[in-house]
């Protein structure tokens, strides 16, 4: 059998590749003792890595003459086992244009552009401020862009690379040149943006050809994060491109934009990706990409001496439509029709018109949830949170979906139509970076198969450019959020490429000093505010937030093997760690004016424990307590000092193992040492003899636990004090964001799987179970997002963070565990006691699909492994130890 699943860069036959290294990957049936690489390109010396006695599959990196741009590759493997060689499997990649001195074409702005400046602080949010006039006369067209060339005969291959500050879309000759949406994503716009590549060969004819490009504000220009302030990048738009031909005959040609591209206000009145969009079919200039149209009245378009620099060839999945959902009811009510599609999605509707009139309007409202009595009610405050369309109407029959704007809802209702909606009339386009889903996870119980799959729909719908916190309200790169979802993240999706592009960002974005951000990407007008503001605004890092450079890397690495992810953080999360090392000196405000010991001062010394933190974020017990934007604060104001010196000590032990797979070994002994020197002193400063911590909050306990905060022999009475503070609770949670992803492992590990077990079937608020039979079908943002009363709180029903519980279903209910990095090594420890019958899962491994089924009876449970070559895998139950063979194999244990 031959390798199959051939990858570059985990890939299938990518064009456009912006790495001189590419990794290559396979996956055989065999076990594997040897394997042959050959990559190839017309005129190019190959490379041959000739026979390599190497079981390795899975990212080997090119090694040969340095690679060109703009290059078609092939490249073909064979591996061997005791069997002999395979045959030899073949494939293709294609470099993009990857350096700033390839890119001769010029950015071109179209020249018709206002300035649309809205700036909005978190005190006018809070205070309920936002703009007093309709956003049409607030906001501005997209443009249209159009560059008409010629074409000789005998074209074998075109390609086109294009990216625009703003988002676009690409049309060739009348078409789209492809089914990507949103490009180019979000970017930190000032150091790196995404460059786009299309294979244009089929499109193009002989003779006169059309580039076309729309053009709205996208994150560059529009709206944005809690204030939905406008232009935090930039006020114009301008795009770029460079269309490059091969002929037959060897020649080549370059067409790029430049001063000869048109342009034009397109058939929007306006574009946003917070507002809506507002389009108007009487403006559409039909036939404006195709050849023979007469742009005679168009305007010349400004040429921009722009830095090639930024340019980045685009690495990952693109956003595309992932999937439509059909509306499940379609209710009149006496204003405007209630469209339910089932699931709270990001994206936006498709429409179908009839009976229309020339100029009616048609208005698309979008919301997560009804008010409890099933009557129209918007769960998202805030400034420029409308989450409206509007469809003009040129009086023709006709479909419509937003080009330029998408929203976080499960409810649209529609408005301004002549005849009745049916439900054939509508559907929901679900919109995503288009990543392979590659685990799952199913139970007897329809309970807990819902909650996986709300993480799942919440991981979809905040997986959209860059990991953000939630589709419809702020649409923001928070480091703390993905933070907390790395693990759960990565078994459901091949994560690897979208994570690594943003870490791309994230150190983009990193400051002089070593903060690592609260989020990225990271405006010029985010830095801005928070130099302005005071409290919570002013926030630039924060403990469990900037550690997302150290534990993102870290978890994609154990779930891949993936070292380059390693390599590439490893810098950035020093300096942060020197950072915290420098912050350290201050002390925290709790201790100012207290006379401490030369031994209380040393200690306090090693400990970044000052400055303003998120703490254990949304702590359920601390929102019980007063209006929202003052409960928010509280969780911040009792558990910063304790958990930044913690994280702070994770960070450093996850660094230390980092520098360990990095080979550095003396990094990694000093980064132990220091980790272990944070820790002493904590130990001194905040645990108790007995084990106790001065804050009284699960999430204190789960994370002091989970970190080695505590010394081993008081574990137990920590441990014993949490399981106290569950019960004191009502056998109810009461952690949050930062602590969540820990609560249920600690329980685990410190021998109270029962307590851990009690928590996930849990069903009053606080808990996973009880959003489920609440209606849920994404996980929100606070427990009690929606109250048992029916009160709902304006908050998100889209928000990621909490569902990080789902990486113990696949690790401990599933038991599906990698060992070591990229499952080289897995165990599979099932937890037959969790309370179901029947539990199936399966994740992706760079050797392939490893999946267990197992199945309880009253005293035996049944186990069905399926183990790809590659992976050594062992089943384990209770004393009881089976090494497993690659292949399908099912084991009966007496439980
Ligand atoms: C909220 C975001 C996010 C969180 C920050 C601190 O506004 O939605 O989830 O990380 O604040």
């Amino acid at each position: 059998m031959t390798p199959r699943d051939l990858r570059v860069e985990y890939l299938e036959a990518p064009i456009g590749i912006g790495t001189r290294h590419p990794r290559f990957s396979w996956i055989v049936d065999h076990a594997q003792d040897a394997h042959q690489l050959e990559v190839k390109s017309a005129g190019v010396p190959g490379w041959d890595t000739g026979v390599v006695e190497s079981a390795e599959t899975s990212l080997i990196e090119y090694a040969g003459e340095a690679l060109t741009s703009n290059t078609a590759y092939s490249w073909r493997a064979r591996s061997r086992s005791g069997d002999g060689w395979t045959a030899w499997a073949e494939s293709t990649f294609e470099t993009a244009l990857m350096d700033a001195s390839d890119w001769v074409a010029a950015w071109v702005e179209p020249s018709q552009q206002d300035a649309v400046i809205e700036r909005w602080s978190m005190l006018d949010w809070i205070r309920g401020l936002g703009p007093d006039t309709p956003p049409e006369d607030r906001l501005r067209p997209p443009q249209l862009l159009r560059q008409s060339f010629e074409v000789r005969g005998g074209l074998t291959r075109a390609r086109l690379y294009a990216t625009a500050r703003g988002v676009y879309s690409a049309f060739v000759n009348g078409e789209r040149a492809d089914d990507q949406v949103l490009a180019p994503g979000s970017d930190s716009y000032e150091h790196r943006i995404s460059v786009q590549s299309y294979d244009l060969t089929a499109a193009l004819a002989e003779g006169e050809n059309v580039l076309g490009i729309a053009l709205a504000d996208g994150w560059w220009a529009g709206r944005l994060g809690l204030t939905g302030s406008s232009a935090q990048f930039g006020t114009r738009t301008s795009a770029i491109w460079q269309l490059h031909l091969d002929y037959a005959d060897g020649s080549t040609e370059v067409v790029a934009s430049g001063a000869d591209v048109r342009s034009t206000v397109g058939p929007w009145v306006y574009a946003d990706l917070f507002v809506g969009e507002n389009y108007d079919a009487r403006t559409v200039q039909s036939g404006w990409d195709r050849p023979g149209f007469d742009d005679g009245d168009w305007m010349a378009v400004a040429e921009v001496s722009y830095d090639h620099s930024v340019l980045r060839p685009f690495a990952g999945e693109p956003i595309r439509r992932v999937r439509e959902l059909p509306a499940l009811s379609v209710t009149e009510t006496g204003n405007g029709v209630i469209v339910d599609f089932g699931q709270v999605i990001a994206g936006r509707v498709r429409l179908r018109l009839r009976d229309t009139v020339p100029g009616q309007r048609v208005v698309i409202e979008h919301t997560e949830t009804l008010a409890a009595d099933g009557t129209w009610f918007d769960n998202i405050v805030g400034i420029n949170k409308e989450q409206t369309d509007v469809f003009v109407s040129a009086g023709q029959d006709s479909e419509w979906e937003p080009e330029f704007t998408f929203h976080g809802f499960r409810y649209a209702r529609v408005a301004g139509l002549s005849r009745s909606l049916t439900a054939d009339d509508i559907v929901a386009v679900v919109i995503a970076s288009d990543l392979e889903q590659t685990g799952g996870f199913e139970a007897s119980d329809p309970r807990l198969d819902r909650l996986h799959q709300n993480v799942v729909w919440s991981q979809r719908g905040n997986f959209l450019s860059v990991p953000t916190d939630c589709p419809q309200r702020e649409k923001v790169g928070w480091t703390g959020d993905i933070q907390a979802f790395v693990g759960a993240a990565a078994n459901n999706a091949q994560v690897v490429p979208f994570l690594s592009r943003w870490l791309e960002n994230l150190r983009a974005d990193q400051l002089p000093d070593g903060r690592i951000p609260i989020f990225s990407p990271r405006s010029p007008f985010d830095a801005a505010a928070a130099a302005n503001a005071h409290g919570i605004g002013s926030i630039v890092a924060a403990a469990g937030w900037s550690d997302a450079i150290a534990t993102v890397p870290w978890v994609l690495y154990e779930r891949s093997g993936d070292r380059r992810v390693l390599e590439d953080n490893y810098e950035a999360m020093i300096r942060w760690i020197e950072y915290q090392a420098t912050a350290a000196a201050e002390l925290p405000s709790s201790l100012v004016d207290v006379e401490l010991s030369d031994e209380r001062k040393a200690a306090q010394a090693l400990l970044y424990n000052s400055g303003l933190h998120f703490g254990d974020w949304l702590t359920p017990s601390t929102m019980e307590q007063g209006p929202l934007h003052e409960a928010i604060m509280i969780a911040p104001a009792l558990t910063g000092e304790l958990i930044a010196p913690m994280f702070q000590a994770q960070t450093l032990t996850i660094a230390a193992r980092i520098a360990t797979a990095l080979k550095r070994e003396a990094d990694a002994a000093a980064l132990a040492a220091r980790a272990a020197q944070v820790r002493e002193a904590f130990t001194s400063e905040y645990v108790g003899a007995d084990g106790d911590l001065p804050v009284r909050l699960q999430g204190v306990y789960v994370l002091a636990l989970a970190f080695d905060m505590v010394p081993v022999d008081l574990r137990p009475t920590t441990a014993a004090r949490l399981v106290d503070l569950v019960q004191k609770r009502g056998d109810r949670l009461d952690t949050g964001f930062l602590s969540t992803p820990y609560l249920l492992d600690v329980l685990c590990d410190n021998g109270y799987p029962e307590v851990a077990r009690g928590l996930l079937w849990q069903s009053e608020m606080p808990s996973w179970l009880y959003e489920v039979d609440h209606g849920a079908t994404t996980m929100w943002e606070a427990w009690d997002s929606i109250a048992p009363d029916g009160t709902i709180r304006p908050m998100s029903l889209n928000h990621y963070a909490p569902g990080s519980v789902d990486d113990w279903l696949y690790r401990r209910v599933a038991g599906i565990r990698s060992t070591s990095a990229g499952y080289r090594t897995a165990v599979i420890e099932p937890d037959f006691d969790i309370g179901v019958d029947r539990v199936s899962a399966h994740v992706g491994t760079p050797h392939g699909r490893l999946a267990v089924e197992w199945e309880k009876t009253v005293d035996a449970a049944s186990v069905t492994v399926t183990v790809p070559f590659g992976v050594t895998a062992t089943l384990r139950a209770g004393a009881h130890e089976v090494a497993l063979d690659p292949g399908v194999s099912t084991h009966t244990l007496a439980v």
